[in-house]
């Protein structure tokens, strides 16, 4: 039996085979949880509908978090089929492409900074507060996905960085909050792995390349290894754990 079995858990950010939340989605299935899935738009839509129901899925609903009636709605048609949940994956970001490349102020806008905090920021704190009727009380788990550009500055990374810092900040004030009912809040700082958003960033294969040369484990990580950790985070093998920033790198984060 999986340490999920019983669980019901609703992923975010499914944009393709490769994106970080199919390798979670997958780890879930296996351990035994019932899944729900979400798209950004219609395009996506047909993908993450086959992503749904290669794990025996069809809650397919629209979400682009940008829009406060669709995170409403989408907690209201959820809840329609669901009394409550037990898992929430929060695997999204974005910033504008002229603001992840070149130096740090070549791509500052007041524009460019909104986008970046609303779509990779505030909609974990949106989600959680619109989920929360559904979670509470159940031992349940919200998860985000993180990255070292948030605590060192690292080439390129730029604003996504400091949106990545506000996000993580925002799962220690959500802990806080939603911990005395039950629900617990972390979020797992991914080393660099080949997905859409990842495409995004400037000289992304160069960091691939040095990861794989320097970290400890002398490798990259994949979204199979995200995955699991992800599995144990949100299950109740990790009842004691929240607030917390988890690496899965291969180690990187520990070197100079
Ligand atoms: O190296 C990496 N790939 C790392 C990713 C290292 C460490 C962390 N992460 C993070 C990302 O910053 C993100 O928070 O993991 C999370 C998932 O990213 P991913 O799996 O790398 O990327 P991808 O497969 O592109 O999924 C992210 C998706 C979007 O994809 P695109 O490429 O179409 O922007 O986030 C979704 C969208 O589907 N997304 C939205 N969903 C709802 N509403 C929105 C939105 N407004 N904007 C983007």
């Amino acid at each position: 039996m999986g340490f999920l079995q019983g669980k019901r858990a609703l992923i975010t950010g499914i944009a393709s085979q490769r994106s970080i939340a199919s390798g979670i989605a997958e780890a879930m299935h296996r351990e035994g949880a019932e899944l729900a899935f979400t798209y950004q738009n219609e395009k996506l839509k047909s993908r993450v509908e086959k992503a749904a129901a290669e794990c025996g899925s069809d809650i397919v609903l629209p979400l682009d978090v940008t829009d406060d009636a669709q995170i409403d709605a989408c907690m209201e048609q959820l809840g329609k089929r669901w009394d409550g949940f037990d898992i929430l994956v929060h695997a999204i970001a974005f910033a504008p492409r002229e603001a992840i490349s070149g130096q740090f102020l070549d791509g500052l806008t007041r524009e460019n900074f909104a986008i970046a905090h609303d779509i990779s920021a505030y909609s974990l704190a949106a989600l959680a507060k619109a989920a929360r009727p559904l979670m509470a009380g159940r031992n349940g788990s919200i998860l985000t996905l993180t990255y070292l550009g948030a605590e060192r500055a690292l080439e390129g990374y730029n604003l996504m960085g400091v949106a990545k810092a506000s996000l993580e900040s925002t799962v220690r004030y959500l802990a806080c909050n939603l911990g005395p009912e039950g629900t617990r809040v972390n979020a797992i700082s991914a080393g660099p792995i080949k997905t859409l958003a990842a495409a995004g960033i400037a000289g992304f294969r160069k960091i691939l390349g040095h990861v794989e040369e320097n970290a400890p484990m002398r490798r990259t990580v994949t979204i199979e290894d995200v995955g699991n950790v992800a599995t144990f985070l949100s299950s109740d093998l990790a009842s004691g754990v929240t607030g917390e920033i988890t690496y899965v790198d291969a180690g990187y984060n520990i070197i100079g």
